[in-house]
């Protein structure tokens, strides 16, 4: 029962996020984290496993500037949280522009992601709490462990931010199960908002299934993926399910949708589950619309560790702070069963 964490990930704290117009507060907070450390017990420190790990999953030049975009804002004179405020729309050419809000641009997809003075050095650390759970998992001490990461990650694509995510953490604990042999490998994403950036990174990828139960994209949140006709690309065509679901979901309506999610799991002969895991389906979530109750995250739990396979879980969202913790050790405590 093995749940890893490291406190460098609370470095990234950005002050406020653009949202219908106006800045909000920034959603994505490190009372997260003690929320959820408050409830959880004991945690494992993080390894360091180096920086080749990420850029088998991302762009070097996109890891290259996000290690840097915070200097650079600074160094334009700016003040605050580095964020971009134009984009290069789909089919513009790929220009190598050098001015930071530029950069912001060409690296992002929303104005909702902020980067901070710490924010390299918690998504870095967030990356390696992921494979340190992934570890944990190899090592045959453990069959399931959970990787309590800040900032989350299933937004981030190969060479973009958004969604409160900058390195992808759950595809790239995908990435190196593979390189490892501990395949085949699966990724279910049972967040709210639909992976995206998961979904792109493995979209022409046969060996990689990817599994999503969503809000519906036509109404939320990141709108341009995750509607149920994209079930991959090229080689990669059928190891993409998007199960898209209503506002108001609750526990009944989710659990025939978690098992159909679980048969195409089981089909791929999956040896190694990723699990991207999001607290924000629940009911009191602030936003988002899903209704899920405490109990419905543990009977989740016990369904998942019911397939038997082994589980690395990656958390993703989840922003009704208060609960969170409680929501979050409910459901660990169901998945890694008594130990
Ligand atoms: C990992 C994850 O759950 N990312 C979610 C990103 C959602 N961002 C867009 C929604 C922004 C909602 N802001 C609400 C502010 C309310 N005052
Ligand atoms: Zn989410």
């Amino acid at each position: 029962m093995a749940i890893v964490f490291d406190p460098r990930q609370l470095r990234h704290a950005p002050a406020r996020e653009m949202h219908n117009g106006d800045w909000a507060p920034h959603q994505e907070s490190p009372a997260r984290v003690h929320s959820i450390l408050s409830a959880i017990g004991a945690v494992a420190p993080a390894r360091d496993h180096g920086v080749a790990t990420l850029t088998a999953v991302h762009d070097p030049a996109y890891v290259a500037f996000l290690r840097a975009a915070h200097a650079d804002w600074r160094a334009a004179g700016r003040s605050g949280d580095a964020i971009g405020y134009a984009w290069p729309v789909v089919g513009r050419r790929a220009l190598n522009l050098s001015r930071i809000d530029a950069r912001l641009g060409r690296y992002s997809y929303d104005a909702g992601t902020p980067i901070a003075e710490g924010t390299w050095e918690a998504a870095y650390w967030s990356a390696q709490t992921a494979l340190t759970a992934l570890d944990h998992v190899a090592g045959g001490s453990t069959t399931r462990a959970f990787a309590l990461c800040r900032p989350p990650g299933h937004h981030a694509g190969r060479d973009y931010l958004g969604g409160y995510c900058f390195l992808n953490n759950a595809a790239i604990v995908a990435a190196e199960a593979r390189r490892r042999g501990l395949g085949p490998v699966a990724i279910l994403d049972i967040d709210y908002h639909h992976g995206n950036g998961t979904q792109d990174i493995f979209l022409a990828d046969p060996d990689i299934l990817f599994v999503s139960i969503h809000a519906d994209p036509a109404t939320d949140y990141p709108f341009y993926w995750g509607h149920a006709d994209e079930t991959g690309e090229g080689e990669g065509k059928g190891a993409t399910l998007n199960l898209p679901m209503p506002h108001g979901t609750d526990g009944a309506a989710y659990r025939p949708v978690l098992d159909r999610a679980l048969s195409a799991v089981a089909a791929h002969d999956t040896r190694l589950l990723v699990l991207s895991f999001g607290a924000d389906t629940y009911v009191d979530d602030p936003i988002a619309h899903f209704a899920l109750q405490r109990a419905d995250f543990a009977a989740i739990g016990e369904r998942l560790a019911a397939t038997g396979i082994d589980i690395v879980t990656v958390m993703e969202g989840g922003y009704a702070t208060d609960a969170l913790g409680a929501n979050v050790a409910t459901f660990v405590a169901a998945l890694h069963g008594p130990r």
